[in-house]
């Protein structure tokens, strides 16, 4: 617009007041106009800090953390490759907090405050439907307020992507946001909070044991026992800038068979793609899990057990029977 009326205006003074055959007239001679100058200062000044004044103020309120007690408290732990959630509000009676990984719930219309760090390298949280990029980096808290107009269908959550580059599998490290309302929202906490059963059927407890024997060495879920319960794998945490956050070497599978996804949002969560992951995870997603180095907490992927067809098969029944 401002080319436009720029060039229009010139073009036509050019036309217009151009020099006449036969006409030697010499034009007005001017110096300076201190009123013109003047205005011609503030009229942009006024403009710019109009312009200015919302943006800065935009800037303050996109960085506020999102506090107080209608806020749900989310702490994020970004891995390669793969996202870890913690409720850090909401709780069993044994004081066990929620956790889950990859696919994030959040109720409908309300603010939630993500705390978030790596593990590893940086990563990126994005939700691009609900709210811009925000980078997360080892040994730095940072934060990211969402809130969600309306529900999402079961089936069509919100996508998300990891938005920097963070080594192999960065194509891979996406994730879901279901948003849900208020009540939904609740009886999907209280199931979260519900340890996995204890198996009952013979093919449920055989993959029950090739869990404890293999899988509980990074996975962790909390099953039903003796009245409370009992965590079958490590919880590990990391304390960054005063704010402790769950850094696991593996999703927890408590559970798993709630998920519509796995792989960090990459499969969707059916038996025939959980058979192809646990006969060899890197075949369908690209890892290093020969660099695993699990004392010093460095995994970079599941490795490939060699596990027999009736090992899968247990496990499937087992996980998908986790929810
Ligand atoms: C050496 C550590 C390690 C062991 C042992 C291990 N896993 Fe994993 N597993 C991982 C890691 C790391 C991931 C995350 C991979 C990713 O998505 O980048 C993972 C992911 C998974 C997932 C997908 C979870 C999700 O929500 O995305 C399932 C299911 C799973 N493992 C099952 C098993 C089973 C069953 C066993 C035992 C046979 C097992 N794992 C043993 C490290 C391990
Ligand atoms: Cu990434």
């Amino acid at each position: 617009m401002v080319f436009v009326i720029v060039q229009t205006a010139i073009i036509y003074v050019i036309i217009r007041f151009r020099a006449r055959k036969g006409d030697d007239t010499e034009p007005v001679q001017s110096h300076g106009n201190t009123k013109l100058e003047i205005l011609w200062t503030i009229i942009p000044v006024v403009i710019l800090a109009s312009i200015g004044y919302p943006i800065v103020k935009g800037i303050f309120d996109i960085r506020a953390i999102a506090d107080g007690p209608d806020v749900l408290q989310v702490q994020v732990t970004g891995h390669q490759w793969w996202w870890e959630f913690e409720y850090i509000d909401l709780t069993d009676e044994t004081g066990r907090t929620l956790v889950t990984a990859n696919e994030l719930v959040i109720p409908e219309d309300v603010e939630v405050n993500l705390t978030m760090t790596s593990a590893d390298v940086i990563h990126s949280f994005w939700v691009p439907i609900l709210a811009g990029k925000r980078d997360v980096v080892p040994n730095r808290v940072s934060n990211m307020t969402l809130i969600a107009d309306s529900a999402t269908p079961p089936d069509a959550p919100h996508p998300g992507q990891c938005a920097e580059y963070c080594g192999l599998a960065h194509a891979d490290i996406r994730l879901k946001v279901h948003v849900r309302t208020q009540a939904d929202f609740d009886a999907w906490v209280d199931g979260q909070l519900t340890p996995a059963a204890i198996p009952t059927t013979e093919t449920e407890a055989s993959g029950y044991e090739t869990f404890n024997i293999t899988c509980a060495a990074c996975h962790n879920a909390t099953v039903a026992e003796d009245g409370g319960t009992t965590d079958l794998g490590p919880v590990r945490a990391i304390e960054v800038d005063g704010v402790t956050f769950i850094s696991s070497l593996a999703p927890n599978l408590t559970n798993f068979g709630e998920r519509t996804t796995f792989g960090a949002g990459t499969f969707d969560n059916t038996a025939e793609h959980l058979a192809e992951w646990l006969a060899d995870p890197s075949s369908i997603k690209p890892m290093r899990p020969e660099l695993n180095d699990i004392p010093e907490g460095r995994i970079l992927g599941m490795p490939n057990f060699n596990l027999s067809s009736d090992e899968i098969s247990n496990l499937i029944a087992l996980l998908e029977g986790w929810d």
